[in-house]
């Protein structure tokens, strides 16, 4: 059975928290009852309408008919305006130290106290039936079902944004979406639009510069990073405030992959985020982010070269560090994807005491348009009482009636009151724990639509980035910004472009402008020249193999010995390996006993797996050496930089798939990550080898 089939019936086990439990009240397990309509009348027969004879025309009278496809008709509701293709998970959240010096917010006042959470993932341009791996940005939206109300983090995987003020947020969205005429194209950033706005709004540039990174590009949810992005505050029980940036990141290391094989991928596996996402946490692996803040107090608001109000900017770690405050981890899958991930409404305004806003205008704008958007998308006013967005905190208020009510309001609607004993009170006769108070902030300034001043550098944190990367980070983001250049048609929007890149850095510009087809632009004297080492990817790595995938080529007469030594080897470090041969079944092994296929080869693809090993055997090897699947397979695997290995004979597909030079043992390796035994190599050595390459990921300077 599937790990698929196993979730649907996997029933309800005992709730893990809070949240769970409130959950368990609303979920229905249809399985053991038996049919009925919407008014609980049982049916006898769902697969013949009520007609006039057996050849006679379908009968109006027949409600169960009506009633079930009339509920069909109307399954849809809108989807997200923008992030409308996403994947979701349940989890917690715990401290690991108390922060009361800083903030009063309760969920985050004790080392461990676990505070249920659901977090949502998603890409931001494509609609709900887009690929998961087009360059664009990750949403990485958190809510916490606090004892003091709910959370939201509403955050992205990459710590600045486009533009500066929410009023720009319609524009932005008109030109990054689909073009109005023909809807094309389906996810990405590649077209006309898109870089028309950004060429003519220099503020988008820093952004830009994370976009086309491989950034945009994650391998897996479970491998990027998530931030806040605005300055929010952080505020005490006696009304202190200090500035916050909010970090997470993955403790798998930030890992992505490379755009050859990202446009793959979307072919082979249209899903292969939420693929991974639901199949490591059914799997047991459950994925984990670190949440780090960096605090500045207030006095040092103006002591940094850019405005912390203006989210095109970041605040270099260097400057301020990330201190670590606390760990995420999802482990449970939820149940009904629309019922909980689709229905699920994030909201920047959904804050708690001890957690306040700033003056940023991109946040301000947000703070009108998600309640905003949720009302159309979830049909009014009362999607607050939707399962999956139901604080755990008690609710009480005088709000009434709406479309989908699903509450029975007894008593009194209106405060003050006296016939309904005067409830709900005002909170906070005791003392005001627990209750939201404002950030007492002094405001004062003339009513004008000018943006400020310290907002107008939009271009040395962008080179900032660039100075940081690597010659390999700095190769894919050059091919980035060609490829989708590249793909716009007209030739003022490219000029328009690679023109703004001269303000970030020459050689950019240059290269981007070769590229295309176009003269380099006239260099820019005194870009900035400082670097940020924490933006580097190559500084991300993390640590471990766990959940990287394997895949083992293999024919009949494969050396079965060989193959299951390194299985169990990497399996011990938490790496999952699957045997690929032509057909599913078994494959029998070199000594005459058999070895399982996991999978059909023509059903894969070398970009579902990190790395590829080919076990020896001659006849095995020759089989393979013969099949176009197999070579594409490993051509394509070097190709996109991953470690590759082969076992005695294994090494001639190698060489049919033009591998280069495979790197004998105990040389250079895994320099090239490309290891095959030299005679000697037991398989014990491969996969150590293996295991070591695998945790570096990719071998980019191949
Ligand atoms: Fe937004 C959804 C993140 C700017 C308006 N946004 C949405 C989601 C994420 C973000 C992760 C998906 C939530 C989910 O999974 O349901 N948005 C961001 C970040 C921004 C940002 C990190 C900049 C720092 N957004 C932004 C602005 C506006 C919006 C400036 C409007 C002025 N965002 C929305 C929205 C969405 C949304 C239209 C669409 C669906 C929804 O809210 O519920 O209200």
């Amino acid at each position: 059975m599937s790990a698929h089939h196993q979730s649907h019936q996997r029933g309800n086990p005992a709730p893990k928290d809070a949240k769970d439990e409130q959950l368990a009240r609303f979920r229905a397990a249809p399985e053991s009852d038996a049919l009925t309509t919407d008014q609980g009348v049982r049916v006898d027969d769902t697969d013949n309408a009520l007609r006039s004879g057996t050849r006679g025309p379908t009968l109006l009278e027949d409600f169960h008919n009506r009633e079930k496809i009339t509920h069909f008709d109307h399954e849809r509701i809108p989807e997200r305006v923008v992030h409308a293709r996403g994947a979701g998970a349940y989890g917690y959240f715990e401290p690991y130290e108390s922060l009361s010096e800083y903030t009063c917010a309760d969920f985050l006042a004790e080392a461990g106290r676990r505070t249920p959470v659901f977090v949502r993932f998603s890409t931001v341009q494509g609609p709900r039936g887009s690929a998961d791996t087009v360059r664009d940005v990750r949403g990485f939206a958190t809510k916490f079902y606090t004892r003091e109300g709910n959370y939201d983090l509403v955050g992205n995987n990459i710590p600045v944004f486009f533009i500066q003020d929410a009023i720009k947020f319609p524009d932005f969205v008109h030109a990054v979406k689909m073009e109005p005429d023909n809807e094309m194209p389906t996810g990405g950033t590649a077209h006309d639009t898109f870089w028309d706005f950004a060429s003519l709004q220099p503020e988008t540039t820093h952004m830009l510069m994370w976009a086309m990174s491989d950034r945009a590009i994650p391998r897996s949810f479970r491998m990027m990073q998530g931030f806040g992005v605005h300055t929010f505050r952080f505020v005490t029980a006696d009304g202190r405030g200090t500035f916050v940036k909010f970090h997470w990141k993955p403790k798998l290391g930030v890992h992505s992959q490379v755009w050859d094989e990202a446009q793959i991928t979307a072919g082979r596996d249209p899903d292969y985020h939420r693929r991974d996402l639901w199949e490591a946490i059914e799997a047991g692996e459950y994925p984990e982010w670190e949440l780090g803040v960096q605090l500045v107090p207030e006095s040092d608001e103006f002591s940094f070269d850019f405005d912390l109000l203006d989210a095109t900017k970041i605040i270099p770690e260097e400057q301020v560090p990330v201190r670590p405050i606390g760990r995420l981890v999802l482990d449970r899958n939820p149940q009904n994807f629309f019922a909980e991930t689709e229905q699920v409404a994030f909201h920047t305004a959904n804050v708690v005491p001890g957690i306040d806003f700033t003056n940023d205008p991109l946040l301000q704008g947000r703070n009108f348009s998600y309640l905003d958007t949720q009302l159309i998308r979830l049909g009014g006013p009362n999607f607050s009482q939707i399962p999956v967005n139901r604080p755990i905190a008690d609710v009480h208020h005088n709000h009434r009636d709406g479309f989908g009510q699903q509450v029975i309001h007894p008593g009194t609607n209106y405060f003050p009151n006296s016939l309904g004993g005067g409830c709900p009170a005002h909170a906070g006769a005791g003392g005001g724990a627990g209750v939201f108070r404002h950030y007492a902030e002094r405001v004062d300034g003339q009513k004008i639509r000018v943006r400020s001043e310290s907002f107008q550098d939009h271009y040395s944190q962008a080179a900032l980035f660039w100075n940081s990367m690597s010659d390999w980070e700095r190769r894919h983001i050059v091919e980035a910004f060609r490829f989708e250049l590249g793909k716009v048609g007209s030739t003022e929007v490219r000029e328009r472009m690679v023109g703004n890149l001269a303000n970030v850095n020459g050689d950019l510009a240059k290269s981007v402008a070769e590229g295309v087809g176009l003269p380099a632009p006239q260099p820019v004297a005194g870009v900035p020249s400082a670097t940020s080492p924490a933006l580097s990817q190559e500084n991300l790595l993390g640590s471990g193999i766990r959940t990287r995938k394997v895949a083992v080529l293999a024919a009949e007469g494969t050396d079965a010995g060989h193959v299951t030594a390194v299985r169990e080897r990497l399996a011990a470090d938490g790496a999952i390996v699957e045997v690929l041969a032509a057909r599913g079944g078994s494959v029998r092994g070199a000594d005459g006993g058999s070895l399982k296929v996991d999978r059909a080869l023509p059903t894969m693809a070398s970009v579902l797996y990190d790395a590829v090993l080919v076990a020896d055997g001659k006849e095995a090897v020759s089989a393979l050496a013969a099949d176009p699947a197999a070579v594409r397979f490993v051509e394509e695997a070097y190709r996109h930089g991953k470690p590759l290995a082969a076992l005695g004979e294994g090494t001639r597909l190698l060489t049919e798939a033009k591998v280069p030079e495979a790197v004998v043992l105990g040389e250079s390796a895994p320099d090239h990550g490309v290891l095959t035994g030299n005679g000697t190599a037991t398989a014990d050595d491969v996969a150590d080898a293996l295991a070591a390459a695998l945790a570096r990921h990719r071998f980019p300077y191949r």
